[in-house]
């Protein structure tokens, strides 16, 4: 550890932060300190393919401990196309090396979709397709950990239309894969995950879309707490969302909720196709939240953008229209959530939970 420059308090902190994620008693820190120490750790090999890279962006970005200690000190990486210094030719002969120096014992993981269309012609590495890679290398691994919604079941990269033939590892190439999925996926999901199968000698317990349960095996909403009230009207997808998120946070100190952003179901399968629309029209929003007593927004002139805008500028260019209705519509259709807060409800709702200035932090 001191050769590493992780202090001996933040390497336990650490670990009982992996103890907590797998539902662990602190007893076990002791044990994950051994197991997280010992040299027997399995070399892993970490791919990437049709992704944005957000994944790894997730994982090198991580705090406490950062990442040189995760990588040197936790998972034992022997390749890692995004942070290796070797490149071109060379980085190629070091993966077909590292495979075949650790065949049946490394830890593959994928980031990123597979594209299978015509024969994978349009994911391309050094002259390989993708597809080609993925079936000599991920066969080899003892497991395969799928990191990320697109190498789980294709995300974004398999958004309709689809025209890669973009598939998550296991449909792409008949591979069984542990999914820890999330776009991007939490980093600490997979430093538990390996530490699991080090303390046990086998990976955790799956769900059987292939997802372990200690961190997809219950919903968002089920661990939500955030202050600034539910946002269910705002079509967050926490109740139907499988991840440890609102209880883990990002970097230990935020997720999207909490952010005053509905979650949009990144953890799932097929989620840019199934959970769109992932935002509801400002109207819609506040409907739904106020379903006793509002007013669709729609029904509104353009009097009522006088509170936030002040002045009557939008009603004298209401006035100039030759289509008034027409304009308003334009006008409501800006006041889509993803631009506003629950502030701008304030001006005219004062009265509305969750709607006054003093919930809404600057
Ligand atoms: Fe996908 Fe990851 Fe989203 Fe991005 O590698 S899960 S697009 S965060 O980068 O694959
Ligand atoms: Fe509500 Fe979404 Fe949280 S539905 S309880 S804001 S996860």
């Amino acid at each position: 550890m001191k050769q590493r420059l992780i202090d001996r308090r933040s390497f336990l902190k650490y670990c009982g932060t992996i103890a907590a994620t797998l539902g662990l008693s602190s007893t076990m820190v002791p044990r994950i300190v051994k197991a997280l120490t010992t040299d027997a750790r399995p070399p892993v090999i970490w791919l990437h393919f049709a992704e944005c890279t957000g994944c790894s962006e997730a994982f090198l970005r991580a705090t406490d401990p950062g990442v040189a200690d995760i990588l040197l000190d936790v998972l034992n990486v022997t390749y890692h196309e995004t942070i290796q210094v070797a490149c071109g030719q060379k980085a190629e002969y070091n993966r077909d090396q590292a495979v075949a120096d650790h065949a049946g014992e490394f830890i593959c993981i994928v980031e990123g979709a597979i594209p299978t269309a015509d024969n994978g012609i349009y994911g391309m590495i050094g002259g390989r397709t993708m597809l080609d890679i993925a079936r000599a290398v991920i066969p080899q691994a003892r497991h395969t950990i799928a990191l990320g919604t697109c190498a789980a079941y294709g995300g974004l990269p398999a958004a309709q239309p689809n025209p890669t033939g973009a598939k998550g590892v296991k449909d792409a190439i008949g591979v069984d894969t542990i999914n820890i999925t999330g776009c991007p996926p939490h980093p600490m999901n997979l430093v538990a995950c390996i530490t699991s199968y080090l303390l046990n000698g086998r990976m955790p317990s799956l769900r059987p879309d292939g997802r372990p349960e200690f961190c997809h095996g219950s919903t968002v909403h089920a661990a939500c707490t955030v202050p600034h009230g539910c946002m269910q009207g705002y079509n967050c997808k926490g109740p139907r969302t499988y991840n440890n998120c609102a209880s883990l946070h990002y970097n230990q100190e935020s997720w999207c909720v909490q952010a005053e952003h509905q979650c949009i179901g990144c953890s799932e399968p097929n989620f840019w196709d199934l959970n769109q629309p992932f935002y509801n029209p400002m109207w819609m929003s506040m409907f739904a939240t106020y379903r006793a007593t509002a007013t669709p927004h729609e029904e509104q002139t353009t009097a009522s953008c006088t509170p936030c805008h002040g002045g009557d500028i939008f009603e004298k260019e209401e006035a100039r229209q030759s289509n008034p209705r027409k304009f308003q519509l334009a006008m409501h259709r800006e006041h889509e959530i993803s631009l506003m807060t629950n502030r701008s409800c304030a001006s005219c709702h004062p009265e509305a939970p969750g709607a006054t200035n003093e919930r809404i932090d600057d």
